[in-house]
This record gives structure tokens, C-alpha cells and sequence, in this order.
């Protein structure tokens, strides 16, 4: 496909959300997202597919009957972490508009129905739970739990949904429409440089590592910053700061990641110490093993120290995913055809590589029920979650090729 024609369906969707200072604000159930999902109806509207929302506020676009046999499902999120990039997520989607688009003007008909899916809350950036849309479509998370969570102003996710109209009753397990499903093909940026390194537009995802996120409660004594002596306190923003310089020498002495970058102190005041600290601790690894060693080595050192500072230390998942391997068979199939498909289209051999990521993704939480797979699209910045997140024009219209080329062969 031409970048033009990327570009400029491109540019219906880039503004919504966009920051002033840069990067976008697009939480689920926000005014940017039902302006995200009114604009994926009107896509839906526009392509003649039927457009419908299930029971979990999952946005699906269908070419074909919907639910009429093994679907193959594409399609990513529209929500963003807090001054996220512009990529993360709607690549995906509007990839998948323009992969259709492509196939019917090269006259393609698909004997099994594609969807088009848009999730919600897969960053957890509102709610806290990534992959919230599918995990309660999968029946991982209690739909009790998924209507108490709440955002950092205190409104849960049932109110939130209530307030544009969607029925937060209806949350939870939809094993027919999972049923449904075929295989899943998710189109991505990539978060990383591996594929600017290999000089390649496209790849293909072998795993996702396991992850989690940790909620980290400090407790103390809130008292006047000027008149306590120091050895009378008991300050866990001590604790806190500890355990921040923890995490990342667990990580590094296991082999993975760990990152705290996420705080609330109460009263977040100057001139007092503080009387408790929350923290979230983002933890993966390319192994259970050695994401198991990096929250034994954290929460026994951190315990410890909390000891020394006389203050309380409580940590407690708030989410786990456990390693995904994608359906090997699906991957061997898609590598097959774009090693061919790029070095035709591109000019390029050496194909599209096989890559792991350490990014969580709705195509992780699906992999445990269908066929899925993930296509990675260069990202010459290799950043994610920040604004300087980026694609070229030309790679994310390769993208549109190899995600077509790939429902054709699906499908078609
Ligand atoms: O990996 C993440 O933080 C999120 O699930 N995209
Ligand atoms: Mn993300
Ligand atoms: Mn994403």
C-alpha cells in the first residue's frame, strides 16, 4: 500500500487525545476513548462491516457473518498509559482497516469471517489491570473485582462505564464469542530497537515473558519536618526510597526488569514527613524462575530495611501473567510467507525476524484459548510509553502489507 493512503487514515485518528506538551491521554471510558470508539464505528460504517461492542466493552468490526464460523480476529487497543506514545495500540487497528480495504480492492473474499477487535483497558493506565477487556472476556478476572476497580480519582470501573452508558452488569466470561474465534493476529510497534538493528520493517513475535504488577504499601508516622529529631522518626518515604534502588539491584543480579514508576504519598506535604507511601512495582523476566528470584531478593531486603526504619512494608499482586509461547505453528506459517512477501515487496531478503518481547498485549491473554500470533512493526526509537515512540510512514504501510498478506492467507 502507499504511505499516502496510511498517512491519511492515519490522521483522522492521531488527534484524539493528543497532549499540548506531546504524547497522548487516553484512558478507557474517557472522553478520548467513546471519540476513539465512535471513530472505529464510523471506520466500521464506512467498510460496511457490522460494528458491535460485547459484553465487555470490546469493540469487534466484522467482514463476513459475525460469529458465523472460525474467525480471525485483528486489531489491538485505542487506550494509552499516561503521555504515551501514538503507536501503542492504534497501529494495530488502523492496520487492520487498511489490510481489508487492501484485500477487497485486490478482490479477495473471506471464506471464514475477520474481525476487527478494539480492547479496552489494555494498558491498565486508568484502572490499574492491563488487558482488562480480554482478561474478562477470557473469565481471568473476577468480573466482581473488574466493577470495584478504581481510577486515581476514586470512580470505579463500574461507575466509569455507567456514565457513557455502557452496562457494567453485563461484565465477564463470553466463551461463545471466545468459541468463535479462530486465530488472533495482532499488529504492534515494536518496543524495542531489535528490528532497527536487522534493518527490517516487519517481525514476528515468538513470546511474550512473564509479568506482573506489585502494589507496595509503606507505612510511618507523619510528624513536623522541623521539629523531629532523626533518630525519633518513622519515615517510609526511607523505606520507599530503599526499595526503589531494590528492585533494580534484584533485577540486575537475576537477569530482568524491575521498575518503580508510579507513587503516592499522603500528605504529600513539604514540610512533614510523610505518613504512608504507595508504590507499584512493574517486574518481568525471560523466565518464572528469574522473576520468581527478583520478588524474593525484593521483598525480603525491603522487609528488612523496613525493620531498620521502624516503618510497615506490604506488597501484593495486583496482577501476574505467566510466560507466553505463540502458537508455534501459526508463527513458522506467517515467518514462511513474509520471508517471501518482504523480500518482494521491500527489496530486501532475510525476511521478517522472530522476536520475543517483554510487553504485555491482549494477544498474550487470548494465547491461551486460540491460535495467536503478533507482527511487530520498526520502531526507530525502540521507546514505548513515551511520547518519542515512533514508525515511519513507510514501515507502518509494510505493516499493512504483511498483516494483509497474512489474512489472505488465513482466510481468503
Ligand atoms: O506491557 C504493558 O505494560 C502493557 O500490558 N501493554
Ligand atoms: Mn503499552
Ligand atoms: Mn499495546
Amino acid at each position: 500500500m502507499d504511505t499516502e493512503e496510511f498517512r491519511r487514515l492515519w490522521d483522522e485518528l492521531d488527534p484524539i487525545g493528543r497532549l499540548p506538551g506531546g504524547g497522548y491521554l487516553r484512558f478507557s471510558w474517557s472522553e478520548a476513548d467513546l471519540a476513539c470508539r465512535a471513530w472505529f464505528q464510523e471506520q466500521a460504517r464506512a467498510r460496511d462491516l457490522t460494528c458491535e461492542s460485547d459484553r465487555n466493552g470490546n469493540l469487534y468490526a466484522w467482514w463476513g457473518e459475525p460469529g458465523s464460523g472460525e474467525a480471525v480476529l485483528t486489531g489491538s487497543h485505542f487506550d494509552s498509559v499516561p503521555h504515551g506514545g501514538a503507536y501503542d495500540g492504534p497501529l494495530g487497528i488502523v492496520s487492520a482497516f487498511l489490510a481489508i480495504d487492501a484485500l477487497r480492492e485486490a478482490g479477495d473474499r473471506p471464506r471464514r469471517p475477520i474481525a476487527i477487535a478494539a480492547f479496552t483497558e489494555e494498558e491498565g493506565g486508568r484502572f490499574g489491570i492491563p488487558c482488562l477487556g480480554s482478561r474478562l472476556m477470557t473469565g481471568a478476572i473476577d468480573p466482581d473485582r473488574a466493577r470495584a476497580l478504581t481510577d486515581a480519582g476514586g470512580t470505579t470501573l463500574a461507575e466509569a462505564m455507567r456514565e457513557t452508558g455502557a452496562d457494567p452488569e453485563q461484565l465477564g466470561p463470553d466463551p461463545e464469542r471466545l468459541a468463535s474465534i479462530g486465530a488472533f493476529v495482532e499488529l504492534h510497534v515494536e518496543q524495542g530497537r531489535r528490528l532497527d538493528g536487522e534493518d527490517a520493517p516487519v517481525g514476528v513475535a515468538n513470546a511474550i515473558w512473564p509479568h506482573g504488577r506489585w502494589r507496595l504499601d509503606f507505612t510511618g508516622a507523619a510528624d513536623h519536618a522541623g521539629t523531629t529529631r532523626l533518630p525519633d522518626r518513622r519515615d517510609p518515604m526511607l523505606t520507599f526510597a530503599f526499595a526503589v534502588l531494590a528492585a533494580r539491584k534484584e533485577a540486575r543480579l537475576a537477569g530482568g526488569l524491575a521498575t518503580i514508576g508510579r507513587v503516592e504519598a499522603e500528605p504529600n506535604a513539604t514540610n512533614a514527613i510523610a505518613a504512608t507511601v504507595t508504590a507499584w512495582l512493574d517486574a518481568r523476566a525471560p523466565d518464572e524462575a528469574v522473576l520468581s528470584a527478583i520478588l524474593t531478593g525484593f521483598e525480603s531486603k525491603v522487609t528488612e530495611r523496613a525493620g531498620r526504619d521502624g516503618t510497615g512494608f506490604a506488597i501484593r499482586p495486583e496482577s501476574e501473567t505467566p510466560v507466553v509461547e505463540f502458537d508455534a505453528g501459526l508463527r513458522d506459517r506467517i515467518a514462511a510467507l513474509l520471508s517471501t512477501f518482504t523480500a518482494r515487496k521491500h527489496r530486501r531478503g532475510g525476511g521478517a525476524p522472530i522476536l520475543p518481547t517483554g510487553a504485555g498485549h491482549d494477544a498474550g491473554v487470548l494465547a491461551a484459548h486460540v491460535p495467536t500470533a503478533m507482527l511487530f512493526v520498526r520502531n526507530p526509537t525502540g521507546v514505548s510509553h513515551a511520547p518519542r515512540e515512533a514508525a515511519s510512514d513507510e514501515d507502518c504501510a509494510a505493516g499493512v502489507d504483511a498483516l494483509a498478506a497474512v489474512l489472505r492467507d488465513l482466510a481468503c
